[in-house]
């Protein structure tokens, strides 16, 4: 078999996007792709095992998004848009492929209404990522190939932190400025093994460089680490979810032989992955929780897992009848379908306000959506207006057009003071506390 980048077609964009970045392997078997070629064949069929269910967290489930909250579109066009992901300010950073070239490949950030375009080249950037301070990171092409670069933008200052002629794949920052991503080594089974960097603000190091395919690294705010280690020796091929804390490593996932993938980790060491169950030609995409040194079934129906520090989870649930993916939360404790419409969806990324980045994969005319905090004019969302609240209106109250008026990048932003700009105009004036005043009705 000959390796492939899965970054072209119509199955290595979707991957690219779903797992947050592209991956390496050979073949059509590997990172993630299991979804759509089992789904595709129309063979995969849920398992609906009584000792899975009886582990499930969250028992009661709603088809509706969760109440305050609201979905909406960040674009709207003909483009192809994918690799989203939100910060706590609710700046969305995705990547937009202009016509018909990757070498059209554009980062761009959402903020609060806005869309300002971050590259401008004849390079293929994709793939970015954003921290509470604004600061991106992404994966650059030489004109529409893989990714070689990886790129930094701080305020205005763009630097390359990395340079691998055989590739690179898309970073992930924390809010401390720490960011992670793969490089290929051209090594091994297939030619795809894979190391793992950590940049720490002034240089980087390898975290693991030998031994195997280690891709998807994340990176929560404590330099601690998960990634998927593939080992593509064996056909089919099988993987271990890996941990580093304290220049430690240790592989978390069971001794079972699954294809496990795409772990996320939050600030309180909780961590998440795909599992591919199977039994007999059955299938189940299993989301595994690693909580405390306990692995438990967080869901058998989920896939794409993304958790916040207050362990929400946002995640993807494939529809066999339908043929689609439609996007899901866990928020404190109980289940919500964000998309109930008959669209193809699917779960990106997560804030600490339960905020939610969507991928409306229509292809190739793709969309980023968002579900997000409808503003009632209340800070802190526990349904009455108290001191709290007023403490909030006070620092936030600013002037009209305050932001228009005095930005000076595009990462400026009003951040968790966007709850009050009720009217969505960038600034919290008297014209939003009229419109709270006229709409509020506190709790009895
Ligand atoms: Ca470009
Ligand atoms: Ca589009
Ligand atoms: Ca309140
Ligand atoms: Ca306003």
């Amino acid at each position: 078999m000959i390796p492939t980048r899965l970054t072209q077609g119509r199955w290595g964009s979707r991957w690219q996007t779903m797992y947050g970045e592209d991956c390496w392997g050979f073949a059509a078997s590997v990172c993630g792709v299991h979804g759509p070629r089992w789904h595709a064949s129309g063979n995969l069929a849920r398992l609906v095992a009584t000792a899975v269910l009886l582990a499930s967290h969250g028992s009661a489930a709603f088809a509706d998004p969760p109440p305050g909250f609201e979905v909406i579109r960040v674009t709207s066009d003909s483009d192809y848009e994918g690799g989203s992901s939100v910060n706590n300010c609710g700046q969305v950073v995705f990547d937009r492929r202009m016509g018909a070239t990757w070498a059209f490949g554009e980062v761009f950030v959402y903020d609060n209404g806005r869309t300002f375009r971050l590259t401008n080249n004849m390079d293929r950037d994709v793939g970015p990522d954003i921290n509470d301070s604004g600061q991106i990171v992404w994966a650059r092409g030489v004109g529409s190939g893989g990714a070689s670069m990886i790129l930094h933008y701080d305020h205005g200052d763009v630097k390359m932190l990395a340079q691998n002629a055989d590739g690179v794949l898309s970073p992930k920052i924390a809010n401390t400025g720490h960011c992670t991503w793969p490089e290929l080594l051209a090594d091994g089974c297939h030619g795809v093994d894979t190391r793992i960097l950590l940049w720490d603000g002034f240089g980087s190091q390898a975290i693991i460089d030998a031994g195997g395919s280690h891709q998807s690294p994340r990176i929560n705010d404590a330099d601690q680490l998960v990634w998927t280690d593939y080992d593509f020796c064996p056909d089919p091929w099988l993987s271990d979810i890996l941990y580093y804390e304290d220049e430690e490593i240790r592989i978390i996932s069971s001794e079972d032989p699954f294809q496990r993938q795409a772990a996320t980790v939050n600030d309180e060491r909780q961590i998440l992955w795909d599992e591919l169950w199977k039994d007999g030609e059955d299938f189940t995409d299993t989301l595994i929780l690693y909580d405390s040194g306990v692995r438990t079934v967080f869901t058998d129906w989920g896939e794409i897992a993304r958790n916040n520090n207050h362990g929400d989870v946002s995640f993807s649930r494939w529809y066999e009848d339908d043929g689609i993916y439609r996007s899901w939360i866990s928020l404190q404790g109980t289940f919500y379908l964000i998309t109930p419409d008959p669209d193809y969806s699917y779960t990106t990324d997560i804030n600490e306000y339960g905020e939610v980045t969507l991928a409306f994969d229509d292809y190739p005319t793709a969309d980023v959506g968002l579900m997000r905090r409808i503003r009632t004019g209340e800070a802190d969302f526990d349904g009455d207006f108290d001191l709290a609240d007023h403490r909030e209106w006070t620092r936030c109250l600013d002037g009209p057009e305050f932001l228009e008026r005095n930005r000076t990048d595009p990462t400026d932003t009003l951040c968790d003071c966007r709850f009050l700009d009720v009217d969505h105009d960038n600034d919290v004036d008297l014209r939003d506390f009229a419109r709270f005043q006229n709409a509020f009705a506190p709790s009895q």
